[in-house]
């Protein structure tokens, strides 16, 4: 053991049981309420923790994605645009109370395909998936309530693609809307990630969805492509990297479809000096050490006032030495493991570099497990604005520390980034959270907190960190539109017959 760990209690292993999980040893494509072969060349899924195989995954070609378009098309048409508001909020409604009986379930798989600490996937990300699925299910039949005017319109198909660091999380952000708004869905999970989407698909046949409502398309980034540039999509909604953000928006320009996106971030933490300082030490490891880093908003630039900086990172070196890195299933686990190789090697690259740019390296003293793909926590101080550490994402457990003297100061900072996705600002003082936040040119900025999400409140970017909203009543307007049906081809209107105004009727009775 090492002297540094000497004086902690020891935790005796507290593993999950794997045994709630029924999996198959081959998962097809889910289209039109039923699984079916692929026809592009299968892939394993693996974990990342001991690079074990976990299923084997079909792979949509091009013709899989012509068909679960058409499967889309056709629910849009036939059933799901036919039904009242109040009829898709009770599948919505099924649907949450099925993701929370299942959760352990979900939350095993979840850790096991990505990697992430079983804690989180049981204690936030299964439970935000139910919290979004019954927020929006509360919406489907008040939509014209939603400030959007009168009577909008469902846009009809959505192709939706998303991201590895929440698999199931980032399923419910862009499904639920979809669904409560009246569109039908074709989606594709990240191709290291697709089992908790795989596993929805079963929740979305034992709520009797309509076949064809939502299909999933497992595969790759061509997959991806395939989907967003099929020309029979409506909408299309993209969370990833801004460098694939850059070539939908490109393919998607000029075809009239309705673009969302959200990309990456390179958020600034700001802690002044009258913060409440143990728990700015929270907020800073929650921000950019909760799921190992991979987070689109985390905290990964921290400025901190120069006069508490020693102070500051003293103490987060002594609470990071106290972090257990290991086994994902182990409830005692804090970090766990870094959800592929590719992106091990780039969080690898990037960190080389900002020591070779002469940042100041500390690592967490923790044991590496042999297998899979592991890194340690890493803070680099004195970096500089204009490094690379301090300006890319890096998307895994890495923290660049930088100071500043004045609150003028710290905006500036903050501001000096190409991303604009999220920002955090520690003090005890109300009106200096209020002025320096009024200031920051970021989607979402906490207060004395970090990483906090909930259905009912927008997320979303500003610059390279895309744009439209996920969440709350804004997060509907992605799917809907008030525009008059002969400009959109394909929009149908919600409205139940008998609630649309009789022609040729003035307003009083
Ligand atoms: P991306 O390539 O952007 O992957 C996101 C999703 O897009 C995945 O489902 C991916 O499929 C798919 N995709 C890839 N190429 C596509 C294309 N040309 N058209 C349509 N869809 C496509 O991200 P990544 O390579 O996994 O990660 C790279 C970097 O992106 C990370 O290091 C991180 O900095 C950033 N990132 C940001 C976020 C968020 S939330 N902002 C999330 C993930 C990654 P495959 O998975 O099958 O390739």
């Amino acid at each position: 053991m090492p002297a540094s760990h000497q004086h902690f209690l020891e935790y005796a292993p507290a593993p999950e049981s794997t045994a709630i999980l029924n999996l198959k040893k081959d998962y097809g494509l889910f289209i039109d309420g039923e699984f079916v072969p692929g026809h592009g060349t299968p892939f394993a899924t693996i974990s990342p923790a001991t690079e074990k195989h976990i299923a084997q995954i079909a792979n949509a070609n091009a013709a899989d994605v012509d068909t679960a378009v058409a499967a889309a098309r056709r629910a849009y048409e036939k059933t799901w645009s036919k039904l009242s508001g109040a009829d898709r909020g009770k599948y919505l409604f099924r649907i949450a109370r099925l993701v929370q009986e299942r959760a352990r379930e979900l939350a095993v798989a979840e850790s096991l395909d990505n990697g992430k600490p079983i804690k989180e996937s049981r204690d936030v990300d299964i439970p935000l998936v139910a919290a979004w699925f019954f927020y929006y299910a509360g919406w489907a039949d008040k939509l014209d309530y939603a400030g959007l005017g009168a009577a909008p319109r469902a846009l009809g198909v959505a192709a939706q693609v998303i991201p590895w660091n929440f698999p199931l999380l980032m399923l419910a952000w862009k499904i639920a809307p979809a669904l409560a708004a009246g569109n039908t869905v074709v989606l594709k999970p990240a191709e290291t990630t697709p089992l908790s989407a795989l596993l929805f698909a079963e929740i979305l046949q034992q709520a009797d969805l309509p076949a064809g409502v939502v299909n999933i398309l497992t595969g790759a980034g061509d997959t991806g492509q395939a989907l967003v540039q099929h020309p029979d999509v409506n909408k299309v909604a993209f969370t990833g990297s801004t460098a694939v953000g850059r070539a939908i928006a490109k393919s998607v320009a000029g075809t009239g479809k309705k673009l969302t996106l959200e990309l990456g971030g390179k958020a600034a933490n700001i802690v002044f000096d009258d913060a409440p300082i143990d728990q700015a030490v929270e907020g800073i490891v929650n921000g950019i050490f909760f799921n190992q880093g991979h987070v689109c908003c985390a905290g990964s630039r921290l400025l901190v006032q120069e006069n508490i900086h020693e102070e500051v990172v003293d103490r987060l070196k002594q609470r990071l030495s106290t972090l257990r890195l290991g086994d994902p299933l182990d409830k005692n686990t804090d970090i766990g493991a870094i959800n592929s190789r590719e992106q091990l090697e780039r969080i690898r690259e990037l960190s080389d570099i900002g020591e070779a740019e002469g940042a100041e390296r500390w690592t967490a003293d923790c044991a590496i497990p042999e297998n899979g793909f592991w890194f340690a926590p890493t803070i680099f101080d004195n970096v500089s604005t204009s490094s690379r550490i301090a300006r890319e994402e890096i998307f895994g457990p890495v923290l660049s520390v930088l100071t500043f003297r004045t609150p003028a100061e710290a905006i500036s900072k903050a501001n000096n980034t190409p991303y604009g996705l999220s920002a955090g600002i520690w003090s005890d003082k109300g009106s200096k959270i209020l002025a320096v936040a009024d200031e920051l040119k970021a989607g979402v900025i906490w207060a004395n907190t970090f990483n906090r999400f909930d259905p009912s409140s927008p997320f979303g970017g500003y610059k390279e960190s895309g744009y439209g909203r996920e969440g709350g009543r804004h997060g509907l307007a992605a799917y809907l539109t008030n525009a008059p049906p002969d400009r959109e081809a394909g929009a149908t209107t919600l409205v139940p017959a008998e609630r649309r105004a009789p022609q040729g009727r003035g307003r009083a009775k």
